[in-house]
């Protein structure tokens, strides 16, 4: 009896604790990179399932990044230990079992959304980073954009009206 447990405690030490998110992650930032370093902290490996750009489609999304370098940029990170394509919703159960996930994880934009998932492995909602998204970011660099050109057009102008004060 004793050595079934040693054993059985031997095989859950040697199993890392596993967690499972989802995302796009496109234009990379701060609410993205928070979210995974919690999850990562919540076990011993994460893996991170970003969605291809076929699967965007469907969800609506299309990103300024293409898969390769959405899921390339995430692979770099620290705080990820492997990186597999979204390509639909129902891989998530899959996924859980075929990895041997321990927490499920995504953010509070989600929740209860894949509350099922409970019977296969731990689900956590975490807070979203407020005040920034990468409807966000895409605004404030289509802002600049416009701010510049504003900017460099009304330099020109007065430039002009000198011009046309001297002719
Ligand atoms: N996130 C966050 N804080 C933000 C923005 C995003 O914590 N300010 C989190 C989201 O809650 C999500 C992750 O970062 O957990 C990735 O966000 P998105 O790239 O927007 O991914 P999403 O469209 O939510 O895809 O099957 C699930 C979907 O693929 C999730």
């Amino acid at each position: 009896m004793t050595d079934n447990n040693n054993n059985n405690s031997a095989i859950s030490s040697s199993h890392p604790k596993t967690v499972l998110t989802y995302g796009t992650f496109d234009l990379f930032h701060i609410g993205h990179l928070k979210m995974l370093q919690r999850l990562k902290a919540m076990g011993d490996k994460l893996i991170v399932a970003v969605s291809t750009d076929e699967f965007n489609a469907l969800k609506g999304k299309r990103s300024v990044y293409s898969y390769e370098e959405r899921a390339a940029i995430i692979a770099a990170l620290s705080c990820v230990d492997l990186v597999i394509p979204e390509q639909s919703w129902e891989q998530k159960a899959q996924d859980i079992q075929q990895y041997q996930v321990d927490i499920f994880g995504i953010g509070s934009d989600w929740k209860g959304k894949f509350d099922e998932l409970a019977d296969l492995c731990q689900v956590v909602y975490l807070d979203r980073t407020p005040s920034i998204s990468t409807t966000e970011v895409k605004r404030a660099l289509s802002n600049l954009d416009s701010d510049k050109i504003k900017q460099i057009k009304d330099g020109l102008d007065s430039v002009l009206s000198i011009v046309k004060a001297i002719e």
